[in-house]
């Protein structure tokens, strides 16, 4: 059977921590390729799992004082778990010490052994335990390893090499003759030189200290734990046990990981393993970038790794978007911040105003302004457009374009950014062509058209970005009355035209990323800073008595009606009801709030305001908002509160 499904792998990661941001992140976006390519209609095959036979795996069972069985298989299904919790789906999860993985890998060694790639030697050198890996002399830094800095140990050995420097010339030549092969383009020279500086033959046992896969005939070694966890992407798909699934699957068609694995593992020595197999090469190996936190390398002994299924938590907590919606803002913001392949930084200041700019103003507002005004001019129920709809049709289907060929070329950030444009340009949309006026000019044919029109830009963005954010995705469609069909969307029904049914009745809005108050994340605000700030609001404000503050009376108001104020850009006027009686206020928010999305909201009102004219228009009370660095933060209150409750 010829080969007919995108193959998509990640490491196996060591079962010696859970993940943290650092190492969910290749996970996070093999999960977004293997939905990007379902989303094509291609099928499919997303493999990761666990590197379970490492000596440092045992160290870290006998740390813990558990029987490395026993640690291996519980760390297995924390990793199963935690995956699950990052809405990661991935169709295999391969454990190294599964029964159909020794097995191919014990076939393997006694193969290479036979046509004699792999020999008996005296090895001797310098071994680096966390790495698993020998050095030479002359790689050493100061003594120590290379790659992590640790101590060394001197190792002597008899052991079964398996003859890598055979093969320097021909993996040149395939990387020659394949311009895709090692991505991105700037590892390519780091592999190259590295292969040019000659390739020693590998040591590929160890002596058995009673964990890893015996050597087949010589049970007092093991297989060394690259040479076996290399094979694990072959083993999972049917290598020597189905021919025919392994050759629907198999080579690779991406292979992704880490800078720190890429060079001297990916690209040298699983091609040459698989080069004397006599198996295809993958299509692609991308080795991406390594990923800190506010410029810190990420550690164990710093205490600084982040959870993302906590970082979701928190963030649900504080805003009140759902877990789901706040995981995929995690997703999406590692996807955006940085051009995958290159380094990366986390910090909670960015993703927070990633959240509130890219989420909560440009996608968040124009579903919440679309759906409101849908409420509003045609009870929720979907227009006939008459033929005005479609007005975003070109940017949609260009969108569309370069989004798909920047997916395909692994060029995540591109393509969210171009998705980005396409709604900014939404709304843009809606601003230049004023609903709120063609309402009032009673231009109903219009009107639909604008409204049909940004629905479709909406419906478009949720497609498109369901393979990063695939809850919100669901989440939109849900509120556009079109998740039945969701599921069965492929990337070219970006562009139907006319995909909704009019006549059809929608939902009302519900936000899907609350604005977060503050850009400064609590993380961020050192005690210093913090006491600072006291002290300067101690300055700046005079103390004053209860009863004075008693004098104000602060209630709560549910938002009737809201416009803009006719010729003034800032101000819009608002009919409010404190339990009561009705007022109007105006108020200088125009600029951050679209009129539609307050009605119905509660709000925090200061009413025994001497009355005021403002721009000609009357002003009986006050909004409360926050100043956030000039801009104005309306404080809602939550919806249970009702209408005139007093506020002290
Ligand atoms: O190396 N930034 O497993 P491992 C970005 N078992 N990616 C990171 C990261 C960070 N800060 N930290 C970890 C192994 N990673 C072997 C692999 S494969 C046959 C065997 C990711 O648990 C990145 O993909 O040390 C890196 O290559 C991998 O985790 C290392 O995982």
């Amino acid at each position: 059977m010829p080969k007919s499904v995108y193959y998509v792998t990640t490491p196996i990661y060591y079962v010696n921590d859970i993940p943290h941001i650092g190492n969910a992140y290749t996970t996070i976006v093999a999960d977004v390729v293997a939905r990007y390519h379902r989303l094509k209609g291609e099928k499919t095959f997303f493999l990761t799992g666990t590197d379970e036979n490492a000596t440092k795996v045992a160290n870290a069972a006998a740390e813990a004082g558990v029987p490395t069985r026993q640690y291996v298989d519980k760390l297995a299904g924390d990793f199963q778990k935690v995956w699950a919790s990052l809405a990661i789906e991935y169709d295999d999860f391969i454990r190294t010490t599964e029964d159909r993985h020794v097995r191919v890998v014990e076939a393997i060694f006694k193969r290479l052994l036979d046509q004699g790639d792999i020999f008996k030697g005296h090895y001797e050198g310098w071994y680096c335990i966390p790495c698993e890996t020998f050095f030479s002399e002359s790689e050493l830094v100061d003594g120590k390893c290379p790659e992590c800095g640790r101590a060394v140990e001197w190792v002597q050995e008899e052991n079964y090499y398996f003859r890598l420097s055979a093969y320097a010339n021909r993996l040149l030549a395939h990387i020659e003759a394949h311009p895709e092969f090692l991505q991105p383009e700037f590892r390519k020279n780091e592999v190259v030189n590295f292969i040019k500086q000659g390739l020693r033959d590998v040591s590929i046992t160890r002596t058995n200290r009673g964990w890893g896969i015996p050597v087949p005939g010589d049970p007092s070694k093991v297989i060394y734990v690259w040479f076996d966890a290399l094979i694990n992407y072959i083993s999972a798909v049917g290598y020597l046990y189905d021919e025919e699934r392994f050759n629907s699957i198999w080579p690779a068609d991406l292979q992704l990981m880490g800078k720190d694995i890429f060079v001297r593992f990916h690209c040298t020595f699983w091609p040459a393993m698989l080069m004397a197999l006599g198996l295809d090469l993958p299509k692609v190996l991308f080795g991406h970038g390594w990923w800190s936190i506010d410029g810190e390398k990420i550690s164990k002994s710093k205490g600084n790794a982040i959870s993302p299924a906590k970082l979701a938590e928190n963030l649900a907590a504080e805003s009140g978007a759902k877990r789901d919606v706040c995981l995929d803002a995690v997703r999406y913001f590692m996807c955006r911040e940085v051009t995958f392949g290159s380094d990366g930084d986390f910090s909670m200041a960015s993703f927070r105003n990633r959240f509130n700019s890219d989420l909560a103003n440009d996608l968040g507002n124009l579903l919440n302004r679309t759906l409101s005004m849908l409420s509003k001019y045609f009870g929720s129920k979907i227009p006939d457009s008459k033929g005005h709809s479609g007005m975003l049709r070109d940017i949609i289907v260009e969108t569309a374009t370069f989004a798909e060929a920047a997916c395909d070329k692994l060029e995540f950030s591109r393509a969210l950014e171009s998705i980005w444009q396409m709604i900014a340009a939404g709304n843009k949309f809606v601003n230049d062509r004023e609903p709120w006026t063609l309402a009032k000019q009673g231009r109903m044919d219009e009107l639909a058209g604008v409204l049909y029109s940004a629905l479709e830009v909406v419906r478009a963005a949720a497609i498109m970005i369901s393979p990063f954010m695939p809850a919100t995705s669901c989440e939109i469609a849900r509120q556009l009355g079109v998740l039945n069909e969701f599921g069965s969307l492929k990337w070219t029904n970006v562009t139907d035209s006319k995909p909704f049914e009019p006549g059809i009745v929608i939902s009302g809005p519900e936000p899907i990323f609350p604005r977060l108050g503050s850009t400064i994340s609590a993380q961020h605000t050192t005690r210093e800073n913090a006491r600072e700030k006291k002290g300067a609001i101690e300055q700046m404000t005079e103390r004053i008595s209860y009863d004075y503050f008693s004098k104000m009376d602060l209630r709560i108001a549910e938002v009737k009606s809201a416009e803009r104020v006719e010729g003034a850009e800032k101000l819009l006027k608002l009919m409010v009801n404190l339990g009561d009686e009705e007022r109007q206020i105006v108020a200088g928010i125009a600029q951050w709030y679209e009129p539609e999305c307050l009605v119905g909201r509660k709000i925090v009102m200061l009413t025994n305001l001497q009355p005021a004219k403002i721009r000609g228009v009357d002003s009986d009370g006050m909004l409360l908002a926050a100043d956030v660095e000039g801009r104005a933060v309306v404080l809602f209150a939550d919806e249970q509160v009702p209408a005139g409750a007093k506020v002290k």
